[in-house]
C-alpha cells in the first residue's frame, strides 16, 4: 500500500508498506484478523516482511495448530520455543485474540482488560523538506485536531529545528524522536532541547544501549522515552532498575503480542512508568490492535495512533479510523470492533497464501 505522503525518518524514507494480513479461522467458521507490521528493511528492527512470512508459515502456524487452545493467553507459551521474532508472533496471536473475542461477542479492548473506549490521540510527523513545509504540516495535523506533535529528528536537523517549531507553536504538546540517531557524545545537543519544554526525546540513542540511555537522562531534564530499546519484558526491568527512562513507547508488535502488553503494563503500573501506544505506520488492522491496546490504563499520554487518512487514500477496514477533536472512539463492537474491507484487501493483494491443518 502507498502511503499519501513519504514517511521519513533518521533512517531514510518508506514510502510504501508491504505486510500480510493473517486471517485464522477455527471450526465454526468465525474468523480473526493480524497484521504483520514489520518493514521490508530491517531498518526498525531485525524483522522484515519476508522473516515475517517465513517464521510464521513454517514455525509458528505449525505450533498454533498442533493442538486445540482454549484461551489465545495460551499462544504466548507456545510460541516461547522460538526466539525473538517478535512482530511474526503478534501478527498470529493478536489475531486469534480478534476471533476469540468475536467469538464471546466482546469488543477487544474490553476482553484484554482495557478501560478507555475513548482514546487521545497524536501524530508523527516524518522530517520534511524544509522547516516551513514542516510547520504547514503541523498546522494541518493541529487543524485535524491531534493532541500532541512528535518530530522526527537528526543530527544537523534537531536544536534549530524545534527553536523554529516551538517559535511557532509556543503552547503545544510537542515531542521529538530521533530513531536512535545520537550518540552520548552529543550531550550538549541533546541538554540545547531542554529548553523547549519537550514532553519527551523518544529513542535518542542505540537501541542496544541501556546504560548509556541512563547515564544520559541522568544529564537531561526532558523525559526520555525508548522505542526501539524495548522488545521484552526483561528490557522493560531493565531500563526502569538502571533508570534508562521514564516513559515507553509500547508496540504490541514489537514485543510480541497482546499478552506480553498487558504483562509490560502491569509491571510499568507497579512502577510508575507512563506508556502510550506508538504506531508502524500500519494498516487498518494492525492500528485496530494497537487502539485496544491504547485502552489499558497505563496508557495515560496520546499515542501515534492517528487515523487512517493520515496515512492512506483507502485503508482495508471499514470504517477507517476516524479522529474527531483528537480522539479515536474505539467501535463497541465484537473482536477489534472494524470489519475487514475485503474488497480494499483483494485490490491490495498481490499473494494469497492458505495454510491448512
Ligand atoms: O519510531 O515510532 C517510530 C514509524 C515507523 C517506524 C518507527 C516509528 C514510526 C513513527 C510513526 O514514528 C508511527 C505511526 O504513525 O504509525
Ligand atoms: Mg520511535
Amino acid at each position: 500500500m502507498e502511503y499519501k505522503h513519504p514517511f521519513v525518518t533518521s533512517f531514510g524514507r518508506v514510502e510504501h508498506k508491504d505486510f500480510y494480513i493473517i486471517e485464522v479461522i477455527d471450526e465454526d467458521g468465525v474468523s480473526g484478523f493480524g497484521e504483520t507490521e514489520a518493514f521490508t528493511t530491517p531498518w526498525y528492527t531485525e524483522e522484515t516482511t519476508e522473516t515475517n512470512r517465513h517464521v510464521i508459515e513454517k514455525l509458528l502456524v505449525p505450533l498454533l495448530v498442533a493442538t486445540p487452545i482454549a484461551h489465545p493467553e495460551e499462544i504466548t507459551e507456545r510460541f516461547q520455543k522460538i526466539r525473538r521474532n517478535n512482530m511474526a508472533k503478534a501478527a498470529v496471536e493478536s489475531a486469534v485474540w480478534d476471533l476469540f473475542a468475536k467469538k464471546k461477542k466482546q469488543p477487544l479492548y474490553q476482553m484484554i482488560g482495557g478501560t478507555k473506549q475513548v482514546i487521545d490521540v497524536g501524530v508523527s510527523i516524518g522530517l520534511q523538506t524544509s522547516t516551513h513545509q514542516l510547520l504547514k504540516v503541523i498546522e494541518a495535523k493541529l487543524s485535524d485536531g491531534y493532541k500532541r506533535v512528535k518530530l522526527k529528528i537528526k543530527p544537523g536537523n534537531d536544536v534549530e529545528l524545534v527553536r523554529e517549531v516551538r517559535r511557532a507553536f509556543p503552547t503545544i504538546d510537542l515531542m521529538v524522536d530521533a530513531n536512535s540517531a545520537y550518540k552520548l557524545s552529543d550531550l550538549k545537543i541533546l541538554q540545547q532541547l531542554d529548553q523547549f519544554s519537550l514532553q519527551m526525546i523518544e529513542q535518542p540513542l542505540a537501541n542496544d544501549d541501556f546504560v548509556e540511555h541512563a547515564s544520559l537522562q541522568k544529564q537531561l531534564q526532558t523525559p526520555i522515552c525508548l522505542d526501539e530499546s524495548i522488545h521484552t519484558y526483561s528490557d522493560v526491568k531493565t531500563a526502569v532498575a538502571l533508570g534508562s527512562c521514564q516513559i515507553i513507547n509500547v508496540k504490541m508488535s514489537r514485543v510480541g503480542g497482546i499478552k506480553h502488553v498487558k504483562e509490560i503494563e502491569k509491571y510499568a503500573t507497579e512502577h510508575n512508568i507512563t506508556l502510550w501506544c506508538g504506531g508502524m505506520l500500519e494498516a487498518g488492522v494492525g492500528r485496530a490492535h494497537s487502539l485496544a491496546v491504547a485502552s489499558l490504563g497505563q496508557f495515560t499520554l496520546p499515542g501515534d495512533t492517528a487515523a487512517s487518512d493520515n496515512y492512506w487514500h483507502r485503508d482495508i477496514i471499514a470504517p477507517a479510523v476516524h479522529v474527531k477533536n483528537g480522539q479515536v472512539h474505539i467501535p463497541n463492537k465484537p473482536g477489534i470492533g472494524y470489519e475487514v474491507d475485503r474488497e480494499a484487501l483483494e485490490y491490495f493483494s498481490i499473494e494469497k497464501i492458505v495454510l491448512n491443518n
